[in-house]
C-alpha cells in the first residue's frame, strides 16, 4: 500500500518539475498557456473554434490537442489556419507534463513560439485525472455544460476547486432541460468560492464577450509578471 502511495507521490513529483519547466519556456517565450479541461463533450473544441475565429486577428495563437486515439478535434482546428499539434495519449486518460514538452518540441520545429502569444491546450475529457497533472500552464479553465447535473461541482470536486476559470456551456439549451443554473454556480462556489464563472454558448455566441476579455487579461497578467520588478 505504502509503494503504491509514493510512487504516485513520486509521479505527481517528476510530473511538477516537468510542468514547472514548461512554464519557464512560455514564459522565456512571452506565451501565455491556458489548459481547458472538461468532461467528454462539454464543448471544448466547440469553445476553442469560436475563440480561434474570435481572437486571432488581435493575437497570434496556437493550439495542443490531447485525445487518447484520433486527430479529430486536432483537424477541426487545423481548419482556422493556425499551428495545431495533436497529441495522443493512448490510454492515458488526461495529458501530461511530459507529453506537452513533446508537444512544443513539436511546435518548435513549425515556427519561432516568441512569435506567439497564447497556447491554448485541450485536454482529454474527463472531469476527474486532467485537474491532477498540470502541464506547466499559466491558468486552468474548467467546463462544464448544463446538460451534466447540477451535482458535478460536489461529485468531482477537484477539478473544480483547482480550476481558475470555470465555464458553464451550452446554456441555450437552459429552456429545454429542466435545469437550474443558479443551482450549478452555487455548488461551484461551495467548492471554489472566489473563481470567475462566465455562462456561454459556443452555439449561438451568448457570453463569448466575457470569456474573450478573461483571456486577454490573463495574457496582460502573464505580461506583468514576466517583467522585471
Ligand atoms: N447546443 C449546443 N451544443 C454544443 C455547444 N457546444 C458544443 N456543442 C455540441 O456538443 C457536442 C460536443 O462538443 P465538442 O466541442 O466536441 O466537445 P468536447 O468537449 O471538445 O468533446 P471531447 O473532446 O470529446 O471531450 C457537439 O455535438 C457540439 O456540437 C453549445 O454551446 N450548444
Ligand atoms: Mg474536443
Amino acid at each position: 500500500m505504502h509503494q503504491v502511495l509514493d510512487l504516485g507521490i513520486n509521479l505527481l513529483h517528476a510530473n511538477q518539475h516537468q510542468a514547472d519547466h514548461n512554464r519557464e519556456h512560455f514564459d522565456a517565450w512571452g506565451v501565455t498557456c491556458l489548459n481547458l479541461m472538461s468532461a467528454p463533450g462539454a464543448g471544448k473544441t466547440s469553445l476553442l473554434e469560436k475563440t480561434v475565429v474570435a481572437l486571432a486577428g488581435s493575437l497570434r495563437l496556437a493550439v495542443i490537442e490531447g485525445d487518447m486515439t484520433t486527430q479529430l478535434d486536432a483537424e477541426r482546428l487545423r481548419r482556422y489556419g493556425i499551428p495545431v499539434i495533436a497529441i495522443n495519449t493512448g490510454r492515458a486518460c488526461h495529458l501530461d507534463a511530459a507529453m506537452v514538452a513533446g508537444g512544443l518540441q513539436q511546435l518548435e520545429a513549425l515556427l519561432d513560439p516568441q512569435q506567439l502569444d497564447l497556447l491554448l491546450v485541450e485536454n482529454v475529457g474527463n472531469l476527474v485525472c486532467p485537474a491532477e497533472f498540470e502541464v506547466g500552464e499559466h491558468a486552468k479553465v474548467a467546463l462544464l455544460s448544463v446538460t451534466e447535473g447540477e451535482d458535478k461541482p460536489l461529485k468531482y470536486p477537484v477539478m473544480f476547486r483547482e480550476a481558475d476559470c470555470l465555464l458553464i456551456t451550452k446554456v441555450d439549451l437552459v429552456p429545454v432541460l429542466e435545469v437550474d443554473l443558479d443551482r450549478i454556480q452555487a455548488n461551484i462556489r461551495e467548492i471554489n468560492p472566489s473563481v470567475p464563472i462566465f455562462c456561454l454558448s459556443a452555439k449561438t455566441g451568448d457570453g463569448l464577450e466575457p470569456w474573450l476579455g478573461w483571456i486577454r487579461e490573463q495574457i496582460l497578467l502573464a505580461q506583468h509578471r514576466r517583467q522585471p520588478q
